[in-house]
């Protein structure tokens, strides 16, 4: 492709039917870790353990110089440093996180990006300032539809120089459920570097991509923002002329915390013969999820799974378990989440050219050896 980035302005790719995980997508893999499924186990996912996702680098950024700048179709533009932002009252929400590619590296094809299996998610106490708060202080003018977020990383994408950024519809960004918040801490403490550090902003119920990082400057716009992650990518087309739908909230998903203990190489799970629990997290950003069932036959025969009360948290996870006896053999489990709007988690894949919200069913190998 001819322009100033010649080479590198490679549009999204599909991999070929046989083609590996390339020497790229694996340095994208390192670099954005999953959640250890075993961390399920966690109501909040302890600091460290929750995924990470960074589409050019982790600026490095102080807290004592930061500036969020407010401005555009407002009454009074503001600039904020870190101790005008903790003058406002305080909120914290506990909210499940998900990329919008989570599951994308078992896609066929394969869209090449990120190549997640079903790990780009955890659940983070974020704690910060309602943006509606900073909105109301600065005065939205007539004519604002939305609210244009920028980070301060900086890259290029498919030939595109750009700052990370992404926009809400006014109604959206003013709420008030969900709260959106612009968040200086995760689970307690100051937003660690790689989660944003020192501000980001947290939108409930929302993938990943909204969640914009390194928050610098928010801008209310009379017309909807036309960039490179809210137009090209992070949109639900099946061929790449297709102008496609928005990617927005998260689709409901299961996923179970692997039972028993792994072999290392194969990731296969071994569980010895007789009765134990299964039990896992269950999501959507749409509507609180209403039902689990479990398969351990491939998805041919599903039961009910018991899920936890509500708790309050209405943007996160919830537990669910179920009772299972393994026997000698070769078995696949899955969990299955449907939500208050009736939606649910396909048992073939929901292909899209980006690979996202697809919410096709985990499997779990498990091998049980034969008694004593
Ligand atoms: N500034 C900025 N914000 C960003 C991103 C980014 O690359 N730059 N990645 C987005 C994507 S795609 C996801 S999935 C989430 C991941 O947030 P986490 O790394 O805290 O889990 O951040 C979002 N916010
Ligand atoms: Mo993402």
């Amino acid at each position: 492709m001819d322009g100033p980035f010649g080479d590198i302005s490679t549009p999204g790719r599909l991999a070929d039917p046989a083609e590996g995980v390339s020497p790229e997508e694996l340095a994208l893999a390192a670099r954005n870790h999953g959640l250890p499924l075993e961390a399920l186990r966690y109501d909040v996912t302890p600091p460290g353990l929750h995924y990470v996702l960074v589409h050019y680098d982790i600026p490095y950024a102080e807290a004592d110089d930061w500036q969020l700048t407010v401005g555009g179709r407002v009454r009074t533009a503001l600039a904020l440093d870190l101790a005008a932002l903790r003058a406002f009252p305080a909120v914290t929400h506990r909210v499940t996180m998900e990329c919008a590619g989570n599951g994308r590296a078992r896609l066929s094809p394969r869209p090449v990006s990120q190549p997640w299996l079903v790990e780009g998610v955890g659940t983070a106490e974020w704690t910060g300032v309602p943006l509606r708060a900073l909105l109301a202080e600065a005065g939205v003018e007539p004519g604002a539809v939305e609210a244009v977020f920028t980070g301060a990383d900086h890259g290029v994408e498919r030939g595109v120089e750009q700052d990370y950024q992404r926009s809400l519809p006014l109604a959206d960004a003013l709420g008030p459920d969900p709260e959106v918040l612009v968040a200086y801490e995760m689970n307690g403490a100051p937003l660690p570097p790689q989660h944003g550090h020192p501000l980001r902003l947290v939108v409930p119920g929302w993938y990943g991509m909204a969640h914009v990082k390194w928050l610098r400057d928010i801008t209310l716009t009379a017309t909807p923002f036309t960039g490179f992650q809210q137009q090209v990518a992070y949109r639900i087309r099946q061929s790449a002329g297709d102008p496609g739908e928005p990617v927005t909230r998260i689709a409901p998903r299961a996923l179970m915390i692997p039972p028993g203990f792994p072999d290392f190489m194969s990731r296969t799970r071994v569980v010895h013969p007789g009765p134990c629990v299964l039990e896992g997290r269950a999501w959507s950003g749409r509507a609180p999820v209403t039902r689990v069932e479990v398969s351990t036959d491939d998805g041919r025969g599903w039961y009910e799974a018991e899920l936890a009360p509500a708790d309050g948290h209405d943007w996160a996870w919830r537990r669910w378990r179920a009772p299972w006896t393994a026997t000698p053999g070769s078995h696949v489990l899955s969990a299955r989440a449907t939500d208050a709007g009736g939606a649910t988690q396909p048992l073939t894949q929901p292909w899209n050219r980006g690979g996202f919200a697809n919410n096709l069913v985990q499997r779990v190998s498990v091998y049980c050896p034969p008694d004593g």
